[in-house]
């Protein structure tokens, strides 16, 4: 079934020299992994505020997961965070993931909660607490193996609140020997993804604050190791999609974590403030993507704690933000804009970013859902088919409180 709306906006991006089908089928190979911890009920420092029918454990992430992935066609696979997600038996939760029509994603180590980590894991003076650290990481990769995950995606919390309180160059060493540990451990085929976050819960230094020195631990460690990019963790004002495309350019771009910022390492819905610094990211992306030359796989997970908006809705939303994006920089007119920026037509350049950017692309999306044989409106799908009523009917008592994010309530 075409739409009037459709064939115009077809037409247009055709007149371009844009192969419409072409772009069709990246829209529906796109693949957003969603984070289980954007399912269970969770908070800020300030309080914990519950939603009826959140999910209590990590079978119930798992089936919002799938729940966002039935509706949107493109969030086949759900990260963990360990020890929130711990099971006893990982292939039957793996088994479950598959009877749901998904995959388990990125395995996190969680380097920030124990009570031994208040003076930092892998960086901790203390060589038993580094050794506690470095088990637990190898104790995430063992996850890997029994579920099949290929990333494990390391974020540290490690830093220093004040002047003098540690020894910058010591740290590194420690930091870089803890991970060329784990790195020698990586399954075959797997990626070590790098995170890095300039600030909090560490304010005067954090041993791994931005990509340079992200980058530097995943060049000494080799090929599996590569960096995350979380649209959170820069000083405001930073170009984030240069840092990608040097990265990409690098062979060193392994992931995003996709959120929005307006202060801090916010959890705002992503592109809910910025889209345009989203679509400028995505235009990085994609001109790699089409660029026969580089080879990338970068994995594109959300790191979003819903407290506010209903959860399930608000990863539908942010799915769909994300497609949006991606759609909008796969119209970019490649051709044109290169010879702009050859001649220097700075505002040829500039328009031909707009005119993408500008182009309301939903009649594209909704032809292609209708494609793949989801509703075109994937967020009014969900609200109508009555998962939320019966998951509240179902998922009564509170959940235990190692599966929640954040600051657990009593
Ligand atoms: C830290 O702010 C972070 O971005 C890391 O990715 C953590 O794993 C995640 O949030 C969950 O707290
Ligand atoms: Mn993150």
């Amino acid at each position: 079934m075409m739409n009037a709306r459709y064939e115009l906006l077809a037409e247009e991006i055709e007149t371009q020299g844009i192969d419409v089908e072409d772009v069709k089928d990246r829209i529906k190979r796109q693949h957003i992994e969603t984070p289980s911890w954007g399912y269970g009920d969770s908070g800020t420092r300030f309080g914990v505020f519950r939603q009826p029918g959140a999910a209590r454990n990590v079978y119930e992430k798992l089936q919002d997961a799938a729940t966002v992935h039935k509706h949107t066609g493109i969030a086949p696979t759900v990260a963990l965070h360990i020890p929130w997600d711990e099971v006893e038996d990982w292939q039957k939760l793996s088994e479950y993931a598959k009877g749901l029509g998904i995959g388990i994603g990125a395995i996190n180590p969680n380097l920030f909660q124990d009570e031994v980590y208040k003076l930092g894991s892998v960086c901790n003076t203390d060589a038993a607490i580094r050794r506690q650290a470095v088990d637990h990481i190898l104790e995430c990769v063992d996850i890997m193996k029994k579920t099949g995950s290929k990333i494990l995606s390391i974020w540290l919390a490690d830093g220093t609140n004040f002047p003098g309180q540690g020894d910058f160059r010591k740290r590194k060493r420690w930091l870089y020997e803890s991970f060329e540990e784990v790195y020698k451990a990586l399954p075959d085929g797997s990626r070590m993804l790098i995170e890095y976050k300039f600030f909090e819960p560490a304010f005067y230094h954090t041993d791994l604050a931005d990509w340079g020195s992200a980058y530097v631990m995943a060049t000494k460690l080799g090929e599996q190791a590569q960096v995350l990019i979380d649209l959170g963790h820069h000083a405001p004002g930073t170009n984030i999609e240069f840092i990608v495309a040097w990265l990409i350019d690098e062979g060193k771009l392994g992931g995003f974590h996709f959120n929005c910022r307006k202060y801090a390492d916010d959890d705002l819905t992503v592109g809910s403030m910025n889209p345009q610094e989203l679509f400028l990211i995505y235009n990085e992306l994609v001109a790699a993507e089409l660029d026969p030359n580089v080879e990338a796989d970068i994995a594109y997970m959300i790191d979003q704690s819903h407290n506010l908006k209903p959860k399930i809705e608000a990863s539908i939303q942010s799915v769909c933000n994300l497609q949006q994006a991606y759609t909008k920089a796969l119209i970019v007119n490649r051709n044109a804009l290169a010879e702009a920026q050859n001649t220097g037509m700075i505002i040829e350049a500039e328009e031909i970013l707009k005119r993408a950017y500008n182009t309301d692309v939903r009649p594209l999306l909704e032809q292609v859902r209708v494609e793949m044989g989801l509703d075109p409106n994937p967020l009014r799908a969900f609200r109508n088919s009555g998962y939320m009523g019966k998951v509240r009917k179902e998922r009564v008592g509170i959940a235990p409180l190692r599966y929640r994010r954040r600051r657990p309530c009593s």
